[in-house]
């Protein structure tokens, strides 16, 4: 195109067109042509919209900021260093932050213009001008003269400069934050405008290679590979030398050949090969590509999802792109990190949601090992708020934009090994556009199946897919028993599908619960292949606070409309910090299943892999005893091949170790060497065994007691008015009460898809008042060794009570409270989870930064249908540490299956049989009334609570509630603590 022939204004923000003047799209080659990044500070200038509606660029005002490519212009933290602010993000899960009013954009529509100048000694005759992914939509110029547009946020798009490179050349980018493509990217995440990938200037020289596209299958034990080249150089004399480097094969372009020494690809055994291009002429040599491939084949035989010819099992994560400083601009050591981190927790599998990653995460996933959904840029989700009315997936106007997307998409990822399933998009209801999306990627690619989850009757699809369905209902689908559709053309083809859960487990705050469930059913039925948890990463955002960094969440930059900490929902933070439940969830989806038989003679283990077996892990075992670790040892075994269970003999040194005191005998197994995201000595699944004979810790450990108490009252003070504890030994105790209740989670206060239509948990809750409880002295009586406390207790408004009985008795130097309650009154029974807990309440006047030293499970938190990857054991930690901070304050940290504690050195509890243990530096009610974690104030003292009993977390906060087995109805509950401390006051009271 010559300059006379450039349109001068850019397209309308309201065409649905995808982009205009972009090169066809094209798989992003590893290539010698000279490259330049363009990566760096540019020039920048925010507009709150365009006022000139004409688009006339702006070139003669200064640009005088500056602001980094890639990053989101909108980041309040870019703000701070800039000084400047331009907009803000702002989150909404399904709604649309504007008017639904298609195919228009706002008036109010942030613009961020970015230039740059690009200089060449020696300007190349012809080069691409390549965006991997700006989000918006986005005008270019090229030295003042319109170059094309982009649509597609998370998609590349190429310019041809062929003709138009100076010596010095200005590049202005305008990008506007909505356009019509803002109704087709309707994401639940943060609207973040901006530069958000790499930008980059590719010389093309004469015998160049536009694209190649890779088919390397594996197929009865060969290895076969078909390469297509493509190239838009003229010269007539254009050949091409393809060669597998690792193996010297030369391949023809065009024909199918046989790679014998090839070695197939799995995400257990990611295998790669490099294939090298060389474009050739009588004149020389031109251009040369590498690209990294794998052998691998998908199929789907008798609705059994398989790769090279082995069923396969997703344990999978769904992953966006966000970074709390930069938006959707994820620098590549973070992804890195990511990635090892995911494969150091078992995940073998990840969903693109929702859309095409950076490539380098593709990159990675081709490295590591994993199995990838790669889902395309579209979602219309905002349009189910006015009952579909006007949906893009529908309308044939739209059908160029989306079809365009998948292309795209499909032609950038083709040639990735750990791509095994395209995903035409989220949330998109239903329409024809996505038949049309489907056929446009069959006409590439045949070789992966179709996944959208929108399509319930699989019209389009090649594999059955849900969000957030219930255990029963997956085992149902897992035995074939699911309803029929009424299509009995349409019933017979999703039969023979395989099922993939491709969101479940909703992660947000303290949760999920269930995943054991979920996993079973997944290990038991062959066509189940798995599911994705939703979601790996938390999207909070940074900005400084006091000196320091605070994390956000939608509300917080004063949006208009916002779905508040729903985007808070991760197994890592927006740091990628671990939360607790990645620990859980490694342990679920661990690759061995382990189980020590009663007598902790044998062990059985039974192999996930479906590709490698595991000699690649040694066996280990360890037996502690009283706190002390008594011996360790490796247990030789032959390594299982995939699939397969074994059992295993124990050493038996190690049962005889086990019956001598309180002891725990662990096995575990371990990777032998490293790997580039696995480290030597990595533990990847483990088991337990525990026996209780004797105390759990060795004399001369937990409180030394000073003498011999005379009575009761040495030990323990209790306020005749009330019936609460003052004092035990010389501990003053504080706010002691019942408790049935806790700070609601994310899971408690939201509505369970399965629950019928009763309210949120929390709401049940409130509704019989456990959030108030008020408390009234029945009776007391004392004696010199006993004291029998009676209480009801009660809240405002309502006859639901419980009543408790408080046995107080002094044996030999101990005090032990019998505890028993009841309910009376009006418990509605037809309500399924009544209570969240039945827990003993109080205070103690310790700094957080004393110890709690306990013998259950840890060092993690748990609750009943969380904690997995908790094991058991001896732990001591700062009441700081034991705290599981979620960015939105809620019920987090309990110990579970405790059996004996200690707190700061002083006071110490054993209990008969195993209880909850939760102790924070804040009350319960303080948690509850705190929207952010920094908003939780310094503390002087301690809460411990105490529980008996405990209702499961669930994951209602998206999908099912607490599961029926770990859900607490009102009921009889009794307990015994036995409290010692170091101090008696002889003769007080
Ligand atoms: C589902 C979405 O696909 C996902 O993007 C996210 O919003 C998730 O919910 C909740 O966090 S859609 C919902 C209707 C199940």
């Amino acid at each position: 195109m010559t300059n006379s022939t450039r349109k001068l204004t850019p397209q309308p923000l309201q065409s649905l067109a995808p982009g205009w003047n972009k090169l066809p799209p094209r798989a992003k080659l590893n290539t010698d042509a000279a490259t330049v990044n363009l990566n760096g500070m540019w020039r920048f200038r925010w507009l709150p919209g365009l006022e000139d509606k004409s688009n006339a660029p702006v070139f003669t005002e200064d640009h005088s900021e500056l602001i980094p490519v890639p990053a989101s212009f909108v980041m309040p933290h870019l703000d701070n260093f800039l000084n400047s602010p331009h907009g803000l993000p702002v989150y909404t899960n399904v709604q649309f932050p504007f008017p639904i009013d298609v195919p228009n954009p706002p008036d109010e529509n942030g613009v961020g213009e970015y230039q740059r100048d690009v200089v060449w000694e020696h300007p190349p005759k012809s080069a691409f001008l390549r965006f991997d992914g700006i989000e918006g939509a986005a005008d270019i110029w090229w030295n003042e003269s319109y170059l094309g547009s982009t649509r597609g946020s998370r998609l590349p798009s190429e310019f041809d400069l062929t003709g138009l490179v100076l010596e010095k050349n200005t590049l202005t980018i305008r990008v506007f934050t909505f356009s019509a493509a803002s109704y087709i990217e309707d994401q639940d995440e943060w609207w973040l405008p901006g530069i958000i990938r790499d930008v980059s200037i590719i010389e093309r020289p004469e015998l160049s290679i536009s694209d190649v596209k890779i088919e390397a299958s594996w197929l009865k034990g060969q290895a076969q590979l078909y390469v297509n080249v493509v190239s838009d150089s003229k010269a007539e004399d254009l050949q091409f030398k393809i060669q597998v480097l690792e193996t010297g094969t030369m391949i023809l372009p065009g024909r199918e050949q046989v790679i014998p020494e090839a070695k197939p690809w799995s995400a257990e055994a990611p295998n790669l090969y490099t294939l090298r291009v060389q474009a050739q002429g009588v004149t020389g040599q031109g251009e040369t590509v590498e690209i990294r491939f794998g052998f691998r084949t998908v199929e789907i035989r008798d609705a059994v999802l398989l790769v090279n010819g082995e069923p396969i099992l997703f344990r999978g994560v769904n992953r966006h792109e966000h970074h709390p400083l930069f938006g959707r601009a994820v620098p590549e050591e973070t992804v890195r990190a990511e990635l090892s981190l995911m494969k150091r927790s078992n995940i073998n599998a990840i969903r693109t949601s929702h859309y095409p990653p950076t490539t380098l995460m593709l990159d990675l996933a081709d490295e590591l090992g994993f199995w990838v959904i790669d889902e395309c840029d579209l979602e219309t989700h905002g349009f189910a708020m006015v009952d579909w009315a006007d949906n893009p997936t529908d309308d044939p106007n739209w059908e160029e934009a989306l079809v365009e997307r998948a292309q795209s998409m499909v032609h950038r990822d083709k040639n990735h090994p750990s791509v095994i399933m395209w995903s035409l998009g989220n949330e998109a209801g239903e329409g024809s556009n996505l038949g049309a999306m489907a056929k446009a990627i069959k006409a590439i690619d045949v070789s992966r199946p179709l996944h959208y989850e929108g399509d319930q009757s699989c019209q389009y699809v090649d594999v059955w897919s849900m969000m957030y369905a219930s255990v029963d209902f997956v085992e149902l689908i897992g035995a074939g028993k699911e309803p029929a559709l009424e299509d009995s053309e349409l019933e017979a083809r999703r039969r023979k599908m395989p099922f993939v859960l491709c969101e479940y487990a909703h992660a947000m705050g303290t949760g999920p619960g269930g995943l054991t469930e979920y996993q079973r059913a997944f290990d038991t039925h062959s066509r189940l292949a798995g599911g994705f948890i939703w979601e790996w990463l938390e999207h909070g955002l940074y900005t400084e606070h006091e000196g320091g960094l605070i994390t956000n969440y939608g509300g917080d930059f004063g949006e208009v409309v916002h779905d508040g900490n729903f985007v808070i929902d991760g197994l890592v933070s927006a740091g990628r910090e671990p939360r607790a439940q990645l620990g859980d969830l490694a342990e679920v989806y661990s690759p061995v299943v382990m189980q020590l038989n009663e007598s902790a003679t044998e062990l059985s283990m039974t192999s996930r892999l479906n590709h490698i077996d595991t000699s690649y892990l040694s066996l280990h075992w360890e037996v502690e005893t009283q706190g002390q670790k008594v011996e360790a040892g490796e247990i030789s075994y032959q390594p299982l091949l995939p699939g397969t269970t074994s059992l295993v003999s124990i050493p038996i040194r190690a049962s005889e170790l086990m019956k001598v005191g309180s002891s725990v005998l662990s096995v575990w197994l371990q990777t032998k060497s490293a790997t580039v995201a696995i480290p030597e000595g990595w533990k990847v699944a483990s088991a337990q065994i525990l026996s209780t004979t004797g105390e759990f810790f060795a004399s001369g450990s937990g409180p030394q007691k000073a003498e011999p108490a005379n009575s009761i009252n040495d030990l323990l003070e209790i306020d005749p008015a009330t019936g609460a504890v003052r004092r035990i030994g010389d501990q003053m105790i504080r706010d002691w009460s019942l408790t049935l209740w806790r700070a609601p989670t994310d899971n408690d206060l939201r509505v369970a898809w399965d629950e019928n239509g009763f309210p949120a948990a929390s709401e049940r809750w409130s509704s019989f008042g456990l959030d108030r409880p008020v408390s009234r002295l029945v009776s007391i009586e004392s004696g010199s060794d006993e004291v029998v406390v009676k209480t009801r207790v009660g809240a405002a408004a309502t006859n639901a009570a419980v009543d408790c009985t408080w046995i107080w008795t002094l044996t030999n130097d101990s005090l032990t409270l019998d505890f028993e309650l009841s309910p009376v009154g009006k418990w509605s029974p037809e309500w399924s989870s009544h209570w969240a807990r039945v827990g003993i309440e109080f205070a103690l006047d310790c700094s957080p930064d004393s110890l709690l030293s306990w013998f259950g499970k840890g060092p993690g938190p748990g609750y009943p249908d969380t904690g997995q990857g908790a094991k058991w054991g001896w732990y001591s930690m700062s009441i700081h540490e034991l705290q599981e901070r979620t960015v939105r304050p809620q019920e987090s940290s309990r110990r579970a299956q405790v059996l004996a504690a200690e707190i700061a050195n002083s006071l110490s509890f054993a209990f008969e049989s195993e209880v909850g243990l939760t102790v924070r530096p804040w009350s319960t009610a303080q948690v509850a009334a705190t929207t952010h974690d920094h908003l939780l104030p310094d503390s002087s003292s301690s809460n411990v609570v105490i529980d008996f009993a405990c209702s499961g977390v669930g994951t209602a906060a998206c999908g099912p509630g607490v599961l029926a087995q770990y859900r607490l109805p009102s009921q009889p509950v009794v307990g015994r603590v036995v409290f010692s401390t170091k101090n008696y006051r002889k003769g007080s009271n």
